[in-house]
């Protein structure tokens, strides 16, 4: 009876684009509907190319757990960040990203009115709690006039939306299960983070959010 309020994939409202500012979009609820088939092709993908926690440049571990899939995956060591088409846990190629996942980032980027989008890494990312994402920029992909497309799943996060400087102001913005969001055009380089995520238990993810990010690397 009240599942229609917790359900952003039958509500009308949810369709509509909100526009962070030029070039970053927010679909609210997009991938609501199609997150069991995601779950199914993420465990594989996770069997595959078990999440780790990367090592910053600085010798860091990182409180985010990391994998890919695709043709190119991102990893950050003492030798810094970059693409590599091979896991260096295992030495073999990433998983392929699963049809599900590319079609959900060709959906959401033609949505917000981006007809060619063709990625080729997904970076998978799991938070648990405090867990977090300091300000940052993404300049490792080769192609900057393609956007990236991220899709948050689990446990809801503040995602903390900068410029183009690093201590240009930060927005926060709410993200939760289902939403995907759409950057590129000037938002591109633009500053951005997740705030430590709080406890919480999700029905569908457990203890954590999973967020994919889209990219086109090479
Ligand atoms: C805006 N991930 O993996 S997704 C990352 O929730 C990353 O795991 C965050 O930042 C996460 O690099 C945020 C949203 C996101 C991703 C990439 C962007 C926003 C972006 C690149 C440029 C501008
Ligand atoms: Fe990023």
């Amino acid at each position: 009876m009240t599942a229609e309020l917790f359900d952003p994939g039958t509500d009308a409202l949810a369709a509509a684009p909100l526009a962070l500012e030029p070039g970053a979009c927010v679909l609210r609820g997009f991938a609501f509907d199609r997150a069991a088939a995601l779950r199914r092709e993420l465990d594989a993908v996770l069997a595959a190319a078990p999440l780790r926690h990367l090592v910053t440049p600085g010798g860091k571990p990182m409180s985010v757990a990391t994998t890919n899939c695709g043709a190119l995956g991102w990893v950050s060591d003492r030798a810094g960040y970059r693409y590599t088409a091979s896991d260096p846990l295992s030495g073999r190629a990433w998983p392929p990203m699963p049809p599900s996942f590319y079609r959900l980032a060709v959906d959401a980027a033609a949505r917000a009115g981006i007809a060619a989008f063709a990625p080729d890494a997904c970076l998978i990312n799991r938070y648990v709690p405090g867990a977090r994402l300091t300000l940052h920029q993404d300049r490792d992909e080769r192609r900057m006039d393609q956007p990236i497309v991220s899709v948050s799943l689990g446990l809801p996060a503040v995602f903390l939306w900068g410029g183009p400087k690093r201590s240009d102001r930060a927005r926060r913005v709410p993200l939760v299960h289902g939403d995907v969001v759409v950057w590129g055009g000037p938002a591109r380089l633009h500053h951005h983070g997740v705030l430590p995520l709080a406890e919480g238990e999700h029905p569908f993810m457990g203890a954590c959010r999973i967020n994919l990010t889209f990219r086109c690397a090479g």
